[in-house]
């Protein structure tokens, strides 16, 4: 089974700035993580990030024939981007959403998500630990399948 992560723009700064809200690891360290824990779980994990939203539409649409499911947080992207919504449904993978913060108890603009709906479910708030939550969970549902 393979899973591709995808992280969207501006996570490649992930433990330079903002600690406070975003955690302490960087992006390094939270794919290690992901790529330890699919081997416990014997799942094959791919990680791409982009600034770009048509980068990770590109992304989403190489991932069919290629991964069994997928892992993405749009960041910024998820609050405006149709695009990414609609490559998602397009391609029908069966998707999970992660996000390292609350949205929901932060600026109000934050509180819109277009990509959500096109996922399996949505974590949100548990730092690191809530994209190692959401590979185990689309790992389980795939397997439930
Ligand atoms: O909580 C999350 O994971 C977010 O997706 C992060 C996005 C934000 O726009 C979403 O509302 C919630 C922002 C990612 C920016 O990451 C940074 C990391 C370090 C320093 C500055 C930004």
């Amino acid at each position: 089974m393979r899973i591709l992560v995808l992280h969207g723009p501006n996570l490649n700064l992930l433990g330079s700035r903002e600690p406070e809200i975003y955690g302490s690891a960087t992006l390094a360290e939270i794919d290690a993580a992901l790529t330890t824990r699919g081997q416990a779980l014997g799942v094959e994990v791919a990680t791409v990030q982009s600034n770009s939203e048509g980068a990770l539409v590109d992304a989403i649409q190489g991932a069919q024939g290629s991964a069994d499911g997928i892992v993405i947080n749009p960041a910024g992207y998820s609050h405006t981007s149709v695009a990414i919504r609609d490559a998602l449904v397009a391609v029908g993978l069966p998707a999970v959403e992660v996000h390292l913060s609350n949205p929901a108890a932060r600026e109000e603009f934050r509180h819109v998500d277009l990509v959500a709906g096109a996922c399996l479910g949505t974590v949100t708030g548990f730092g690191r630990d809530g994209y190692l939550i959401a590979l185990e969970q689309l790992v389980a549902r795939l397997r439930a399948r």
